[in-house]
């Protein structure tokens, strides 16, 4: 049959639909100084704008060669020198920046520019215009996340460069938060306003969303499984901040630990501040700031805080809400 292009279903059945996620994405945690020092080399050995963009790609080792960090999911550490260009592009997959060093860069999204710092949250949604660069005296490190896997999986990528290395300023910068963030949305949306389509909102900043954490954390107890847990939302719809791509900040307190849960979402997470383990299917990882490490779909995760932790995820549960698909348990 094989060379009619013929196979029998029930040799692979119970692979194809088994009872229960089984991922080939392994749990890992990629350390953030040896991530650094690699990435410090590549520096010295091509510059972003030549790269297109300087990053190495943090491959899940369940799933070599398919620069994927879940199945559906990419994740990438990106350089960009002071005094560089990332030049401007624009493609179907949606990315998201999250800042792990330095302070003053920018990403400009259709010719705003969002000048980022440590922790912040930068969103490249779906088909807009985005370069980087970096006037600041200082290298500029973030983690990339993308639903490239998912895009190949359905085939239907596409991407094109600008004529020019940098999209022409349209807006100054901060003005994305100005109008559409902090609870507020223009009466009359613009024209640059509707060119934007449901995503008004680019930046996030961890001045911001640290406050939120604080807050919840003034006035009521730790969720047993989650510490205190709040998803980032885009204003304009309320749901996650990218039709593919949810994100979340968490917050563990000192000395808690967590009971065990585990969601169909495969989630990528980087400790920010403090100190601690999480463990996460067979793994334990004890975590460093800036630490980067992998929640694959229906692990069980939990976390030990020795010190109070900060952390932000990101996942593909936006894409499985969608569908009807996703999936927790605590
Ligand atoms: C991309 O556009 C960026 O804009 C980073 O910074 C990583 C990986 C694959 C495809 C496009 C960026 C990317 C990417």
């Amino acid at each position: 049959m094989a060379p009619h292009g013929l196979k029998p279903l029930w040799e692979v059945l119970g692979k194809l639909v088994p009872p229960h996620p089984e991922p080939q994405t392994e749990p890992h945690r990629w350390a953030y100084g040896p991530m650094r020092a690699f990435l410090a080399e590549a520096g010295d050995l091509i510059s972003a704008e030549k790269a297109e963009r300087r990053v190495l790609i943090l491959e899940n080792p369940g799933l070599e060669g398919q620069s994927a960090i879940t199945g559906s999911l990419y994740a990438g550490l990106q350089l960009v020198l002071p005094g560089e260009v990332a030049p401007c592009h624009r493609h179907a997959p949606s990315a998201l920046r999250f800042v792990l060093e330095g302070s003053g860069a920018h990403t400009s999204v259709n010719g705003e520019k969002v000048l980022m710092a440590p922790f912040d949250l930068v969103l490249t949604p779906s088909g807009l215009w985005h370069d980087h660069g970096n006037l600041s005296e200082e290298p500029m490190v973030w983690l990339d996340g993308l639903d490239i896997p998912l895009l190949l999986s359905l085939e239907c990528g596409w991407a094109e460069t600008y004529a020019e290395t940098v999209f022409p300023e349209t807006r100054p910068p901060g003005d994305t938060l100005a109008r559409a963030g902090r609870g507020l949305r223009p009466w009359r949306p613009s024209q640059h306003d509707e060119a934007l389509g449901d995503q008004p909102l680019f930046h996030y900043p961890y001045s911001e969303w640290s406050v939120s954490l604080d807050a919840v954390q003034a006035v009521e107890s730790p969720d047993e499984t989650h510490g205190y847990k709040l998803e980032f939302v885009n204003p304009k719809t309320g749901g996650a901040v990218m039709k593919t791509i949810s994100a979340f900040a968490q917050r563990i307190p000192k000395g808690f630990k967590t009971s065990v849960g585990r969601s169909s979402a495969g989630t990528i997470m980087v400790l920010c501040e403090g100190s601690g383990v999480a463990r996460v299917g067979k793994q334990r990882f004890e975590l460093s700031p800036r630490d980067v490490f992998v929640v694959p779909s229906w692990q069980e995760l939990h976390f030990e805080a020795d010190e109070e932790m900060t952390l932000f995820g990101f996942s593909d549960r936006a894409t499985q809400e969608a569908l009807g698909l996703y999936r927790e348990t605590n």
